[in-house]
């Protein structure tokens, strides 16, 4: 028997979500969600680090929502919640961002990708990490499920736990983050060297998880591949067939190394065709789930409910924080 750990994570409503998303990300909440005590929050304060319209805000946190109750995450046993419905995120948000170094956050990768080539970036952008950091911390969270490309953020995370406990005592849990050991990073469909990314402005790039099934089979047609015709998996020569590989093996549970007997001698064009198959199929029954939770409304309770959870836990933090800081207690003598 495993012990009980708290986890958290949370997604950003920045846009429908994606495979990469699904399998990086949400499949491990849900595989974490009966054996340990979970928090699973839509990171809406996250997302206005870039102009978000409020209609489209709105919309998608609810379709975010919803999806991870369609993905399999069950709310008895995991609180769902907005970020924003927990006002402890961003006040000890602002106490950590005055414990970060400039320098820490000037070396976040995705600080200088997301601000690359922008005339004007927002502060938040800036100091997101020291947010997400608060977002991890105020849970007291063991584990941490992401994708590969938050490791540098957990990084900074720990790093802010470990700094706070030196200079005010023991205060914060230092959290391990819990990365799939494939499907950490899925490739965008038109440069596998970029990661799939739910705001690309090409939305060819990345298959959502609720893209009718012609749009994933014309996606995935149009999808790049490698200058040959084997269906090898090869990382460092046959990086856009490796990644359409790596989302067949965990759309359909198979091995990779099944997959590639199974098109020995066949080329890209049938093992494309057959991919489309394999993600439409896997995503059907999340897409009728959430049809009806849409349709339901359930979803608000369901967020209710999760932040009152939320909120009993990240007071208590809140308030030790801000006592071992030396911050005058409310209402004292
Ligand atoms: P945006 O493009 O708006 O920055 P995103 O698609 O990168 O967003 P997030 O909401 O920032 O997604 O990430 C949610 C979770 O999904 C994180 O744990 C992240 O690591 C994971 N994730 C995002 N993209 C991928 C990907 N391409 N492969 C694997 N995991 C991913
Ligand atoms: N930074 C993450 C989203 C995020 C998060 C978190 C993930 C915000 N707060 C807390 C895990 C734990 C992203 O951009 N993918």
């Amino acid at each position: 028997m495993t012990t009980r750990q708290r986890v958290l994570s949370g997604i950003q409503p920045s846009g429908k979500l994606t495979l990469g998303n699904y399998i990086g990300a949400m499949k491990n909440f849900v595989a974490l969600q009966h054996e340990h005590d979970c928090f699973y929050m839509i990171v809406d304060l996250h997302a206005i680090t870039v102009p978000q319209d409020p209609a489209a805000l709105r919309e998608q946190s609810e379709a975010v929502a919803a999806l991870f109750v369609a993905a399999g995450l069950d709310p008895t046993q995991a609180s769902i919640f907005m970020q924003s419905h927990v006002p402890a995120h961003a006040e000890l948000g602002w106490l950590l961002t005055t414990m970060t170094y400039m320098g820490e956050l000037e070396r976040m990768t995705q600080f200088k990708d997301k601000s690359e080539g922008k005339e004007a970036v927002g502060a938040g952008l800036f100091v997101y990490p020291s947010l997400m950091a608060a977002d991890i911390l105020l849970y007291r969270s063991h584990l941490v499920p992401v994708g590969d490309d938050q490791k540098q953020h957990l990084e900074l995370t720990r790093d802010l736990a470990g700094r706070f406990n030196h200079r005010y005592g023991e205060t914060l849990v230092v959290p391990e983050p819990f990365i799939p050991k494939v499907g950490a990073r899925i490739m965008s469909l038109d440069d596998a060297s970029k990661k799939m990314s739910k705001s690309s402005p090409n939305a060819g790039s990345f298959i959502t998880l609720l893209d009718t099934p012609d749009e994933i089979r014309k996606k995935i047609s149009r999808a790049k591949t490698d200058l040959g015709r084997d269906v090898l998996f090869d990382v460092q020569n046959k990086p856009e067939v490796s990644n359409l590989m790596t989302i067949y093996a965990q759309c359909s549970g198979q091995t990779l190394e099944q997959i590639q007997a199974t098109y020995e001698g066949q080329g890209y064009g049938a093992f494309k065709k057959d991919l489309a198959e394999v993600v439409v199929q896997a995503l059907e029954p999340l897409q009728s789930k959430y049809k009806d939770i849409r349709a339901s409304g359930e979803i608000h309770h369901i967020l209710r409910e999760g932040a009152e959870r939320a909120n009993t836990v990240a007071e208590v933090t809140l308030r030790e924080v801000k006592e071992a800081m030396g911050f005058l207690p409310r209402g004292g003598h």
